[in-house]
């Protein structure tokens, strides 16, 4: 009996994991939303999946338009006093004239581009049955199965993790059948050729805004086929009827960092594809997937409802408001890993604006990397859900950025250290762009530098703080320099800056947005000066530094509360409570930071409450991910789950990319990050389990999650209450564990004394302002639990129900 080269393959590929995380469409897509996105970090594909014709659209991480380039402008430190002085006196609009006259360049950033499209024509395959385009996220592997006249052709596509290529198999179920031919689409400047027996393109990078495209994509596909017929003609490879073909595509650029472009890209992309082909095929992909799972095999999440995984996920979307489809939440949080591990893993880019996914020349705010909420973003779940090495190509971007900086921080404005504005690209500009009303924002590495700290606390890695001290320490400088007096409040403040893309009327850009000391740049900076003290204290150096710093934090501006009991967005109380604009710049002390809290400060958190509930639900796509999180923050379950209802209707692609619009991949890691804090909190020096689980998500378990300070959490709920959890601890030390329970009512309630039965009061019960609507509420009440477990590292602790 012959047993076709189908059954040979289900039967080689059985360490393939079944599971219900798949992506999966009955159809082709037919817009570039709706392909499936592979990567391996460095090289990503989007498979449309169509019959007789794939398009498989290419990119590799380090393939930009420009060459090294700078972007200050040293007029800005001659108008720098009258600058400040304009904004002190309430001029902002000539203040930010001025600012416009003199701190911008033409250079606002380079593009990161396409390589192209591999497109695979498969002749006679226009009437199909039986069709069937998958994405397995448990394996990163997508797939393509229809039946044509009788016979089955089958694709599997992975961008190897092991082997740094793309690999596609394509077979028939009957011999001899399968022929198709290939070529390239290239948007760019390009040649095509055969070269060392394989299609080749070479592709040139833009010249952009000045600066001269000096970057050179080399692409090689090679096919080994089964049988049949391999030739060339006209920059085609045609392929027939073979039983089957793997095809490897290597892809390279003459990038070697943002100072060098001496590389040879052919040479790179020769030894990968060299190395890779000498490998069977199956092995290959077991190596990838086992790499895979290494990281994404380490958190598992169920949440219980009615199982809709046999519909298409398109549909399922669609559908998700009108049921409970828990199961379509949890393969979108494990998407926004599977995307975390496909566009940043050691050694490689961090990932851009689209990861590493992007079909255009010039793609929507050139996919580069804007800094003043959507690269952050894109990081926050590496730690929490259990990803700590794909952080890493952002700690060297980090690296690269304070070298680069230091000269703008010099030029500009004449300070010390090192400063990044709000945008950035492949290389490492610094300056300021797109205007002053988006771009004269000084605190873009300020943030950053809070993801080098939040490593060391997930990791208690004491060498890598050492490693990264100096680049908390370098924007630390910056803006121990940079801070001036305000001559009414006597705080220190950054000026000019704004609130990010923000002024207080809206986002009016013929208004003004440069001010002085908004809330969000006090509690960036606040956080950095803090984290930059406690790693100086840490690592047992710069004792006279750490006073310095210590003496500035005491003279930052502090968080205020105003009129519409709001959480104040400017120094001055003029928050518009009816301004619905994307960013809530002055929540980052909710989330990502914690500087606000029903433990701290219950008047902040309530006024942070009153700010968001202004703010209202609608939001572009990373602001809807940005609320998740802020609404988890503050306790409350359901309405994260009702943004995240949002997220559903209209800011999800089919193929489950984030749209801002367009799309975005920011949004997929704010979901992610923003689901596991929904499910477990580790801040203020407590963990928190369940702490905003919605109605919907009464059942569930979780096993993975990361804490603060090192431990491990698994979880097993019902009911909405905790059934039991497990945490291990790698670094030992004290675990204390703190609930709340919202109280009614608004009497003032005593605090008592530690790790027992806490009471919180709010400071002052106010009447909540009505103005134009509902926008502020009674302050809420907590009774707050604690206790705490000495623990050591190595060991797993048991809770029962709580
Ligand atoms: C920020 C946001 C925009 C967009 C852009 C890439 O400027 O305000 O909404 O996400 O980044």
């Amino acid at each position: 009996m012959r047993i076709s080269f189908l059954s040979v393959l289900l039967l080689l590929s059985s360490y393939i994991y079944a599971g219900n995380l798949k992506l999966w469409y009955d159809r082709p897509a037919s817009e570039w939303t709706e392909a499936l996105p592979v990567g391996n970090s460095r090289l990503g594909a989007m498979s449309f999946g169509g019959t007789e014709v794939e398009e498989l659209q290419l990119n590799e991480e380090t393939f930009w338009g420009g060459s090294p380039y700078r972007n200050d402008n040293p007029d800005a430190l001659k108008v720098l006093p009258e600058v400040r002085k304009l904004v002190f006196d309430g001029k902002y609009g000539e203040a930010q004239d001025l600012v416009n006259k003199n701190f911008l360049t033409p250079r606002n950033g380079m593009p990161y581009q396409t390589i192209g499209s591999l497109m695979i024509d498969f002749p006679g395959h226009d009437n199909v049955t039986d069709y069937l385009r998958e994405l397995d996220l448990e394996n990163a592997i997508a797939t393509v199965s229809y039946k044509a006249d009788g016979v089955t052709y089958t694709r599997e596509l992975f961008s190897s993790i092991a082997d740094n290529v793309i690999i596609m198999r394509i077979s028939s179920s009957e011999a001899g059948k399968l022929s198709f031919n290939l070529s390239f689409n290239c948007p760019l400047e390009h040649q095509v050729s055969v070269k060392n027996k394989c299609l080749y393109l070479k592709a040139k990078g833009n010249d952009h805004e000045g600066v001269t495209g000096k970057l050179f994509d080399e692409t090689l596909v090679k096919a080994v086929n089964k049988g049949g017929k391999l030739s060339f003609d006209d920059n085609r490879l045609r392929i027939e009827n073979t039983d089957y073909v793997t095809l490897y595509i290597s892809s390279a650029t003459n990038f070697v960092n943002y100072k060098d472009i001496s590389g040879n890209g052919y040479k790179k992309a020769v030894n990968y594809l060299n190395a890779a082909v000498k490998k069977d095929y199956e092995k290959a992909k077991k190596e990838h997937i086992e790499m895979y799972r290494e990281l994404f095999g380490r958190l598992d999440l169920d949440i219980y409802s009615d199982d809709y995984s046999n519909e298409p996920t398109d549909q399922r979307i669609k559908k998700f408001n009108e049921r409970n489809d828990a199961g379509l939440a949890v393969l979108l949080f494990q998407y926004g890993r599977y995307l975390l591990i496909s566009s940043s893993l050691p050694g490689g880019q961090p990932a851009n604006l689209q990861g590493i996914w992007n079909k255009d020349k010039v793609a929507p705010w050139d996919s580069k990397y804007t800094v003043n909420i959507n690269l952050q973003m894109n990081y926050w779940p590496a730690e929490v859900t259990n990803l700590s090495e794909c952080h890493e190509p952002l700690f060297k971007m980090l690296q690269e950025l304070s070298e680069a900086g230091q000269e703008t921080a010099k030029a500009m404005y004449g300070c010390n250290g090192w400063v990044l504005h709000h945008n950035t690209d492949l290389w490492r500009s610094t300056g300021v762009v797109d205007g002053a009303f988006w771009g004269m924002w000084p605190n873009g590495g300020a943030w950053l530098c809070q993801h080098l700290w939040q490593h060391y606390l997930y990791t208690g890695d004491m060498a890598f703080l050492e490693k990264y001290y100096d680049v908390m320490k370098g924007s630390a400088d910056f803006f121990m320099d940079f801070l001036v007096k305000h001559p009414v409040y006597g705080w220190m403040v950054t000026c000019p800056s704004n609130s990010p893309e923000h002024g207080p009327d809206g986002e009016n850009s013929n208004s003004a947005s440069t001010v002085a000391g908004c809330t969000m740049d006090n509690q960036i900076v606040f956080e950095l000066l803090c984290n930059t003290r406690d790693a100086a204290k840490l690592l047992n150096k710069d004792a006279e530094y750490i006073n310095r710093l210590q003496g500035m934090i005491d003279m930052l501006a502090p968080m205020q509360i105003g009129k519409y009991n709001q959480l104040q967005e400017w120094l001055e109380d003029v928050d518009n409570p009816n301004d619905k604009h994307r960013h809530i710049s002055h929540a980052f002390g909710l989330y990502p930071g914690n500087q606000i809290s029903p433990y701290k400060n219950p008047d902040l958190f309530q006024a942070a409450k009153n700010t968001l509930l202004q703010r209202g639900d609608e939001a572009t796509g990373w602001s809807i991910g940005w609320k998740i999180n802020l609404w988890a923050r503050l306790l409350d379950g359901n309405h994260a789950y009702k943004i995240i209802r949002n997220l559903f209707a209209g800011r999800t692609y089919p193929n489950l990319f984030d749209s801002h619009p367009p799309f975005q991949i920011d949004g997929n890691f704010g979901y992610t990050a923003g689901v596991a804090e929904m499910l477990m909190q580790s801040h203020d020096e407590a963990l928190h389990l369940l702490p905003a689980l919605p109605d919907e998500w009464r059942d569930g378990k979780v096993s993975g999650l990361k804490a603060r300070g090192g431990f491990t959490v698994d979880m097993e709920w019902k009911g909405g209450e905790l059934l039991t959890a497990k945490i291990k601890s790698a670094l030992g030390g004290n675990l204390r564990i703190r609930s709340y329970i919202p109280l009614k009512g608004n009497g003032l309630t005593e605090a008592k004394g530690e790790n027992s039965n806490r009471y919180y009061q709010n400071a002052e019960i106010k009447e909540p302002l009505k103005a134009e609507g509902l926008i502020a509420e009674h302050p809420i009440l907590y009774k707050i639990y604690e206790y705490d477990i000495e623990t050591r590292a190595g060991e797993e602790y048991t809770i029962e129900r709580m």
